[in-house]
């Protein structure tokens, strides 16, 4: 057994944590079958030698009987503060053999105590107004000091009320981007931690940083700028250790100094302006005069808690070329990056001139005189300009905004570019990737394509709605109905929990959770703008955000801690909710309903008592993992009582539900509001109301997330399948069938018989219309979480349909990587299925298996058939199954003279 994928608090060796018992995870590899864990050992040190010696000084588990290999919680001595620990694992299988040691991890330690910093928070003085009105300039801050003996090893601690970039002796440290992240500043900011010891070199050295406006003093959402402060500041603190034990620090403070720089504004929805004129030649490196800087000025104090970074830092994950480039009869250069993407583009001038103004603009869509489709954008400016200096080659790319955009238009170049002018950059928070589907249906595979990229368009330090115009702003609504989703996509454990410490620090007051985290100004808008008419204190599927991301990180990932973190949050939303209902029932104020549905208004006083119900429900299932049986108890009475109202007041005797929408009726059966014969009713009619819609759904944001789980769990997967392919309006695969790149705010974001919806809200990369991902995963795939948690225990069952010939794909679990493939040809099936060491698996192959093959598995039993499958329990391990759909089928088959397995089938198996 070889022991792989080391893990403390979710990332591979990551540096400054304020855990102060952080959780170690591993993954089991092995060819061998049915292997379980049935101890472990982990040893965690201050010197890799002490654990090659087996000599931890900080903590020795010993042996510990237990099968857990995920989140075992640090349990020895106290870990302090800026310390670099190492540890190692060791585990027993079955037959209690141990393992070799694993290889070495390491995590280190940010700064434990707020009375530790030195460091002091620094802006500059407050600038005068600029020609650019509300946008500020970027400054430079720099000090240089010096390194008198050789370094053993140095790091730096850094945040920013605003953002920042950092530099020590002209290099760039780290590769994030938009740190420190997104947070309520009036109530905490993060700060990172970098390894900065390969920069230290003896003599002179210097520090510089840029510092942006952000989310801090910049432009959010709808809401204008200086949403949380109006002058940007900066903290640094520099630990150098000497090889002889002694230390120094470098620390901002007024003996730093600051120069307003060539960036006369860089703003997240307002683009950049930089004049490279003004770039003070080697300020990054010692040596510099910076006789003519000013001093900095010094922040008294801040309130909020300054932690450390829990999410992964925003980086660019991958690049774009462009896919063609043409000259417009404007004279400018246009080019297609071929795919709506998120970040900005770098551009490369080759003949700059002294004084020449190169501009970069960024849109979506283009108009069908092949302009910029920027309308959309309202008061976003996705454009950046570029005053050259003249040098030579000049490689410019903004530093603090990002675009949503597939086209790019480029004005004011002297010669025609290539191709190779322009690269897109594509950033987004730094989530491994952990599933891959793919289908015999290029269009079901384009569909999985734009569903991956409307999550990289958006989870940039929060959940997103949208990349472009003037709002990105952390809808809870959208981030839930997309989280499992999500999940299967990308390790998003840790990019939640940082959300639902912004979502709990926009907790109202009264418990109910918000619209909208963090809250940069939204509750204020909604109550400025009487006529939105939109006052609800909580919003039915946006509110339940706050207990429906909490419960699927501990689905998905097997995270207590979150959950335990989020409990009482959860608990003060759902009594909120009883609070505010009559006789259980919710008043139906809420603002967005079944949002952007298609001609299908669903009550809200339904939707919001549905929703009410869910989350009660899952309240109750948190309880119970948590070990809270009271309040289980509390909330599965409740439950049933709210379950009890709800079918009073809306369902009817012939099962017709308030509203007889799609949603209301998925939205009873996923959240189990009905009796047995109610189910069977309301399916009936869901499924004559899809009918009635000629095979269309009309779903808005939240149902359609219910739709074919609904479906299929009421056994028409046949119904759930042809809305998936279906590719007229409004589906799915009619975006894709006309171009789509990404997933569409709205399903009538462009149609051929209307164009382009209204302007002022038709966003072309938004994630929730794309939350069918989890189904397709579930069911195509077959890949499902069984009764444990973290996918301990494993249902793989397929469900080919829909015309699909095959499909194959994985989900790297916390234990491990689970891949999935099957074929079909006729009526015969191959199915092929890894588990990961230490999990246990219910496979369900479709069909009846026809060979005694299986023997060979001697990790497989409990051999029995259900409902058309083969059923067995398998232990860890690869497996290949061959079935016949249907005896039919085969006994057809069998006349015809064509009852040989396939070639390709004999092939894959
Ligand atoms: C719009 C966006 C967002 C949604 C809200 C209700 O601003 O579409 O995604 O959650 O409305």
């Amino acid at each position: 057994m070889k022991i792989t994928d080391l893990k403390t608090e979710y990332f591979e060796n990551p540096l400054g944590l304020d855990t102060r018992k952080p959780r170690f995870s591993w993954i089991m590899e092995s060819e061998a079958y049915g292997l379980v864990q049935t101890a472990y050992q982990v040893m965690a040190a201050t010197s890799v030698q002490r654990l090659k010696d087996d000599a931890p000084d900080v903590w020795d588990s010993g042996k510990v009987l237990s099968d857990q290999s995920v989140h075992v919680e640090y349990d020895g001595s106290p870990l302090a503060s800026r310390q670099v620990y190492y540890w190692k694992v060791r585990v027993w299988d079955g037959e209690d053999q141990p393992s070799a040691w694993s290889g070495i991890a390491r995590y280190s330690m940010g700064i434990l105590e707020r009375s530790e910093w030195k460091a002091r928070w620094i802006a500059r003085s407050k600038p005068e107004q600029t020609e650019y009105e509300g946008l500020l300039p970027s400054p430079y801050f720099r000090r240089s000091f010096r390194v008198e003996k050789p370094v053993r090893q140095a790091f730096a601690y850094a945040s920013a009320l605003g953002l920042y970039e950092l530099h020590l002796n002209g290099e760039r440290v780290g590769q994030d981007y938009f740190a420190p992240g997104w947070t309520d500043y009036g109530k905490r900011v993060q700060y990172q931690t970098y390894d900065v010891t390969a920069f230290m070199q003896p003599g002179e050295m210097t520090v510089g940083a840029v510092v942006g406006t952000g989310w801090y003093a910049g432009h959010v959402g709808m809401f204008g700028n200086n949403r949380y402060g109006d002058n940007p500041h900066l903290l640094v603190e520099l630990h150098i250790e000497y090889e002889d034990g002694t230390s120094a620090q470098v620390v901002t403070d007024e003996t730093w100094k600051t120069f307003a720089g060539p960036i006369l504004y860089s703003d997240l929805l307002k683009g950049e302006a930089y004049d490279s004129r003004l770039e003070p030649q080697g300020w990054k490196l010692p040596g510099f005069d910076d006789a003519a800087w000013e001093r900095p000025v010094v922040l008294g104090r801040y309130d909020g808690a300054l932690t450390a970074q829990i999410d992964p830092p925003v980086r660019v994950m991958k690049e774009l070329l462009p896919v063609s480039l043409k000259r417009t009869e404007r004279g400018t250069y246009l080019f297609d990056m071929g795919q709506n993407m998120v970040g900005w583009v770098r551009l490369r001038v080759e003949d700059a001139q002294p004084g020449q103004t190169v501009t970069v603009a960024c849109a979506e869509m283009l108009n069908t005189d092949n302009t910029l489709y920027s309308i959309n954008l309202r008061e976003a400016v996705q454009q950046e300009t570029y005053m050259l200096n003249g040098e030579k080659e000049a490689v410019l790319e903004p530093h603090f905004t990002f675009h949503g955009f597939r086209y790019v238009e480029v004005a004011g170049l002297l010669s025609p570019p290539t191709l190779n002018t322009v690269i897109g950059r594509v950033v987004h928070s730094a989530t491994a990737r952990t599933g891959e589907l793919h289908t015999s249906n290029v269009m079901l595979n384009k569909l999985l394509s734009n569903i991956e990229w409307g999550q990289r368009g958006n989870f940039i330090s929060v959940p997103t709605d949208c990349p472009q115009r003037d709002e990105r702003l952390g809808w809870t609504g959208d981030a839930q109905i997309f989280a499992r989703t999500a999940s299967f996509n990308m390790d998003v454990g840790r990019f939640f929990h940082k959300y639902m410490i912004d979502v709990m620090d926009a907790q109202h007051a009264s418990g109910a959770f918000p619209d909208v985290a963090p809250d940069a100004g939204w509750e204020e808008f909604k109550h400025n703008h009487e006529e939105l008419n939109w006052h609800a204190p909580d919003n039915g599927g946006w509110g339940d955000a706050g207990a429906v991301i909490p419960w699927t990180v501990y689905q998905v990932y097997g995270d207590r801690r979150t959950l335990r973190e989020c409990y009482p949050a959860m608990v003060r939303w759902v009594e909120y909710l009883q609070a505010n209902s009559d006789g259980l029932i919710r008043p139906g104020y809420s603002n967005y309903g079944d949002w952007l549905s298609v001609n299908a208004e669903t009550p809200k006083d339904v939707l919001d008592t549905a929703y009410f119900a869910y989350s009660t429900r899952l309240l109750a299932q948190a309880a119970a993992a948590l070990g809270e049986t009271g309040d289980a108890q509390r909330f599965d009475r409740l439950f049933a009582e709210i379950k009890e109202a709800f079918r009073r007041a809306f369902v009817g005797r012939d099962g017709r539900i308030k509203g007889d929408t799609q949603t209301v009726y998925v939205l009873a059966l996923k959240m189990n509001l009905l009796s047995g014969e109610e189910r069977s009713l309301a399916t009936e009619h869901l499924v004559r109301n899809i009918e009635e819609h000629g095979n269309h759904l009309t779903t808005g944001f939240l149902g359609v997330g219910y739709l074919l789980p609904a479906l299929t769990e009421a056994g028409r997967e046949d119904v759930a399948y042809s809305l998936l392919m279906q590719d007229t309006f409004p589906s799915w695969l009619y975006s894709v069938k006309h171009g789509a790149t990404t997933i569409w705010e709205r399903w009538d974001a462009w149609t051929e018989t209307d164009g382009f919806q209204n302007p002022g809200m038709n966003s072309f990369n938004h994630y929730s219309l794309g939350s069918v991902g989890e189904w397709m995963y579930q069911n195509i795939l077959g890949i499902n979480n069984g009764d444990g948690t973290g996918y301990k225990h494993l249902i793989l069952r397929p469900r080919p349909g829909g015309g699909l010939q095959h499909a194959s794909g994985e989900f790297r679990s916390v234990y491990g990587t689970i891949r999935v493939e099957w074929k079909r040809e006729q009526s015969w099936f191959v199915m092929k299925a890894a588990i990961p060491v230490n999990t246990t698996a219910t496979v369900y192959v479709p069909g009846v298996i026809l060979n005694d093959s299986l023997q060979v598995y001697d990790s497989l039993h409990n051999l029995r058939t259900e409902g058309g499958y083969t059923v067995f329990e398998a232990g860890s391990g690869s497996y290949t199954f061959i079935s016949r759909l249907s005896r039919a089928s085969g006994a057809q088959a069998r006349e015809n003279g064509s009852d040989a397995m396939p070639d390709q089938m004999m092939q894959s198996s």
